[in-house]
């Protein structure tokens, strides 16, 4: 190869490099995007949220009130680099209020990630998906007040938006734990494995009442039916009270865990209704 071939080769190998660098960021879980995705996942996609761009950034996601939806944010920002006279100098997506979320091209933002959690699920509403980071008061639709205050800042967030295809935790958590096994330090991936374990326990817990519930109502039926056509004894009479007071304590349990599921999901809903009434 001549030498100036390989010079310019060389020079715009290193400009993508330099590009790549200034411009994107690793993403938290390893996929490859140039095969299938995984059954597991409907809709993938990493983007960097740089600190000094000021707006939303349209995600190419589209979100249905359905979907379980995982946003896996990790890195930081430097509110004020150059002049250093702020406190946000190492601002994580963890702390809350960075991140922002936005679903259609005019709806309320939000903070998709929860008081140091990873949550899912737009429960809300649908349409497409935006993402931006937060410097300083911003109008309802997530637009800030002052975009020149984004000027001074450096770094970005590393974000990957996960549209899960089903709603079977176990196939999540197993995927998740993979993902964790090739990347044990990511705390973006173990706040949400963390998340989708609280589910599963919850889910599992009310499986287990509600099949207990299901044979309880079957073995008094049977003892009804038995002394339907006789006397009862006074054996088969604290029999069936103590049935009976088995099947109310597990129809409280699932209620419990109803409400339990209930809550979990409420979360993310109040993360969304949360306005743009303070600064930071
Ligand atoms: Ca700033």
């Amino acid at each position: 190869m001549p030498k100036r071939t390989v010079f310019l080769f060389q020079s715009s190998l290193f400009a993508c490099l330099l590009l790549f660098i200034i411009c994107c960021s690793r993403p938290n879980i390893r996929i490859d995007t140039g095969k299938p995705l995984p059954s597991v996942i409907k809709a993938y996609k990493h983007i960097t949220i740089a600190g000094d761009r000021a707006g939303m950034r349209d995600t190419g996601i589209d979100v249905r009130k359905e979907d379980q939806v995982s946003i896996l944010a990790t890195g930081s920002i430097d509110f004020c680099a150059k002049w250093g006279g702020c406190k946000y100098r190492n601002v994580t997506p963890a702390d809350h209020w960075p991140l922002i979320g936005r679903i259609g091209k005019e709806g309320h933002y939000f903070h998709p990630i929860v008081r140091d959690t990873h949550k899912g699920g737009f429960s809300l509403q649908e349409g497409r998906l935006y993402l931006g980071c937060k410097d300083g008061p911003l109008q309802a639709n997530g637009r800030p007040y002052n975009p020149e205050w984004y000027r001074d800042n450096q770094g970005t967030f590393s974000v990957d938006i996960i549209v899960w295809s089903t709603d079977d935790y176990g196939q999540i958590i197993n995927f998740l734990s993979e993902q964790l096994e090739e990347n044990p330090e990511n705390k973006a991936i173990k706040d949400t494995l963390y998340i989708y374990a609280t589910y599963r326990q919850v889910q599992l817990a009310a499986e287990k009442a509600a099949e207990a519930a299901q044979e309880t109502q079957q073995e008094i039926s049977d003892l009804q039916r038995q002394t339907a056509n006789r006397p009862t004894s006074a054996t088969e009479r604290q029999q069936i009270q103590e049935l009976e007071a088995r099947l109310a304590s597990l129809q409280a349990t699932l209620a419990e865990l109803d409400q339990m599921k209930k809550q979990l999901q409420q979360e993310q809903q109040k993360s969304e209704q949360l306005t743009a009434s303070s600064s930071f």
